[in-house]
């Protein structure tokens, strides 16, 4: 009866933590930069990003302004860009397919359809490609 009642209650557990499992990872790494400004990983451009409102928003649709330029300041537009993101601890994607929507000019371009379903660690990625090539700069943010 006693080993009945263990294998239920283990079985119980077995399914919290299925459950639960995105809540449960450890801690994000401690020297995570979570700048706003940061240089792509070949340097070519420096991305800045503006999330609508400031603080982003947990499981809320919003936009973002990414603002591109060369090292030395030139306003980079007119560029293919694409979104990627996730929760590296978490082992999932971005829930939704954020694009590049608009080109606001002097830079600015505008995102759309970010949305972050939970709290902790996200990575954001941006692929930046021009004429002269492609670069990726990717952000950490903290929920
Ligand atoms: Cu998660």
């Amino acid at each position: 009866m006693q080993s009945i009642r263990r294998t239920y209650q283990l079985g119980i557990l077995a399914a919290v933590m299925l459950a639960t499992g995105c809540m449960m990872f450890a801690r994000p790494p401690k020297d995570l930069d979570y700048s706003r400004t940061r240089l792509s990983a070949a340097g070519a451009y420096r991305a800045t990003i503006r999330p609508q409102g400031d603080t982003i928003p947990q499981g809320k649709l919003h936009r973002w302004v990414l603002h591109l330029e060369a090292p030395n300041g030139t306003p980079i537009d007119g560029c293919q860009i694409t979104v990627d993101g996730g929760m590296p601890q978490h082992g999932h994607g971005l829930p939704t397919k954020p694009k590049v929507t608009r080109d606001l000019g002097n830079g600015d371009h505008l995102v759309d359809g970010m949305k972050f379903n939970m709290g902790g660690w996200w990575v954001v990625k941006f692929r930046i490609a021009t004429a002269t090539g492609s670069d990726s700069v990717v952000f950490n943010l903290k929920l």
